[in-house]
């Protein structure tokens, strides 16, 4: 059934092919966003590897090609609270997904005013939202993206991260023991991810004191860039961020192998990650869509895999030729190496289908990077970013 969905950071790189496939599949559109992550590109002289076109081009291309029509608003939801609640109502709006935090790590960490830029921004918008809904209607669907970050990658040795909550025992007072359900401790590694670590907690609230439906799914790093919508014209091309703050690991490490440049590993690269593809980012928002949140707040972790830097490295030097590697002292605070295993048991029998990592898919992407890119600037590759 055809949904009134607004996407809130709906120009940036999961907003983008999200508001595509949404509409693809006939739902109600509207983009909410202030344009911010382009105004940063500006601020840090970096931008997209793909030539990403405007906002208004992007969407009347979109209309040429299917002819479908998603609406844009320009609003910055951290500040203009009377502006958001009023076009969540005008909208008669179904569903919210909330994608406007800044969510890189190493800008959160680069200064005091990018810290606080994104403790403002991310916290003030997340609140906003929730008040919104309060205000209009509580029974609009928030879905939220959050971050496997949030779990600190492997708190306990050989234990599997489970989806949000772990089941724990507490003295009642009396020396008797108590099965009682939490939130998975947070252990989160920079200033970003304990923006997405307060978000739980006012999501708790809400869902206690107003009963809003909310899903908050954990995502891995996410690889890839196009999607089956993006790819029907070259203007509807996502953004690609290879830059030593936005840029993740193994989209920079496929960037740097197709264009020479020796992959930049942190440390010793014997850190774990939860991987998931771009296309697999959008089935998974869009079965959290139609599975709305009843009885608590649903967490889902979503990632498809895990693996080690390492891990990337010698599939990326298995798959093309004259690959260097380049071991950086690591510009974070993380640990050395870790395990992670991951609990993905939800989105798996919801339907999920997971495009794991191959060297055929790692082939699609270098050759379709490769065509693309457009003023490389290397010396925006390194970390510059420390903490
Ligand atoms: N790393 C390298 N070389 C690089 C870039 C990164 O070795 O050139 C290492 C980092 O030290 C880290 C790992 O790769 O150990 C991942 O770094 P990343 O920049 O790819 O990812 P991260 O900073 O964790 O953040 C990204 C997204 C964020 C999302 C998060 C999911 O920017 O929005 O929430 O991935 S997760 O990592 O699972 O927390």
């Amino acid at each position: 059934m055809s949904k009134n969905i607004i996407i809130i950071g709906g120009d940036g790189f999961c907003g983008w092919p999200l508001a595509l496939r949404l509409s693809n599949k006939n739902n109600n559109v509207l983009i909410i966003d202030n344009l911010s992550r382009r105004k940063i590109d500006l601020d840090l002289g970096t931008s997209s590897l793909t030539e990403i076109s405007s906002i208004h081009e992007r969407l009347s291309i979109w209309k040429e090609v299917t002819g479908k029509t998603i609406k844009f608003l320009n609003i910055n939801i951290a500040t203009e609270y009377e502006k958001l609640k009023n076009t969540i109502q005008d909208f008669n709006t179904d569903v919210i997904v909330h994608l406007a935090e800044q969510r890189a790590a190493p800008y959160s960490m680069k200064s005091r005013d990018t810290s606080r830029y994104t403790v403002d921004n991310n916290l003030s918008g997340t609140h906003n939202i929730l008040s919104a809904i309060v205000d209009v209607n509580t029974n609009i669907h928030l879905v939220h993206i959050g971050t496997m970050g949030v779990y600190g990658y492997g708190a306990v040795k050989n234990s599997i991260i489970p989806e949000g909550y772990v089941d724990v025992k507490m003295d009642d007072g009396t020396g008797n023991f108590k099965d009682i359900k939490i939130l998975h401790p947070f252990f989160p590694g920079s200033i970003y991810h304990m923006t997405k670590t307060q978000d739980a907690l006012f999501f708790q609230f809400y869902k206690k004191n107003w009963n809003i439906r909310i899903t908050d799914l954990h995502q891995g790093i996410i690889w890839g860039l196009y999607t089956e919508e993006t790819k029907l014209h070259d203007k509807l091309i996502n953004r690609f961020d290879y830059d030593g703050d936005y840029g993740t690991v193994l989209n920079r490490f496929i960037m740097q192998a197709a264009n020479d440049i020796p992959l930049t590993v942190y440390g010793t690269g014997e850190q774990t990650r939860a991987f998931i593809h771009i296309e697999n980012s959008m089935d998974c928002i869009e079965i959290a869509i139609n599975n709305k949140a009843e009885d608590r707040v649903e967490i889902y972790n979503q990632m498809t895999e895990t693996h080690t830097l390492n891990n990337l490295v010698e599939l990326i030097k298995n798959t093309f030729d004259n690959v260097k590697v380049d071991y950086l002292d690591n510009p974070r605070k993380e640990l050395k190496k870790n395990d992670l295993k991951v609990k993905n048991q939800q989105f798996l029998n919801l339907g999920l289908k997971p495009k794991l990592l191959t060297s055929d898919k790692l082939k699609e992407i270098y050759d379709y990077i490769k065509k693309r890119s457009t003023n490389i600037d290397i010396s925006s590759i390194y970390p510059s970013s420390k903490w």
